[in-house]
């Protein structure tokens, strides 16, 4: 009889070495292909702000919704323990709307539920991400950093007709 036991040896070390090279090469593939053929970015810092100076620092010295030409927007948002300045915002269906957010006070989150829109609102900083709307309703706009015992009711309105 020979003796098989070489040989098994060999295939049980290629079954685990397989998947210890190919699942690291398969997660950075993906962060690339993300990151440069999709176009998926981490919102990043679009500017430095003085928190006390908000109210006389444009854009938010004039928070709210602004029409740059049909069908672009930019939305300009306060956000603060424990509420978005504006409330609340209507565009029509088929809008590009750019979010361009600071925080008065802690840090918050700026999550418009169902859509793309995700970032964190430092103070200090300013953040900016433009999303595209297609789908008429209602939607939410929530904090998702927890900023105090009212963060729970910290939340907005998008409506898209
Ligand atoms: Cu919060």
């Amino acid at each position: 009889m020979k003796d098989n036991s070489k040989l098994i040896g060999y295939i049980f070390e290629f079954a685990w070495i397989l998947p210890s090279v190919a699942i690291p090469v398969s997660v950075i593939t993906a962060v690339i292909l993300t990151a440069f053929a999709v176009g998926i970015r981490v919102p990043d810092i679009a500017g430095r702000i003085e928190p006390q100076a908000i109210d006389q620092t444009a854009p938010f010295n004039q928070p709210g919704l602004k029409e740059l030409a049909p069908g672009k927007y930019e939305a300009t948002y306060i956000a603060q323990t424990w509420l978005f300045t504006p409330t609340q915002i209507e565009i029509p269906a088929g809008s590009d709307v750019t979010f361009i957010v600071t925080s008065r006070d802690v840090i918050h989150g700026f999550k418009i539920v169902g859509t793309p829109v995700n970032m964190m609102v430092v103070p200090g900083q300013i953040s900016k991400i433009t999303a595209h709307f297609d789908r008429p309703g209602e939607y939410l706009l929530v904090c998702h950093e927890y900023c105090g015992v009212g963060h729970h009711v910290m939340s907005a309105k998008v409506i898209v007709k």
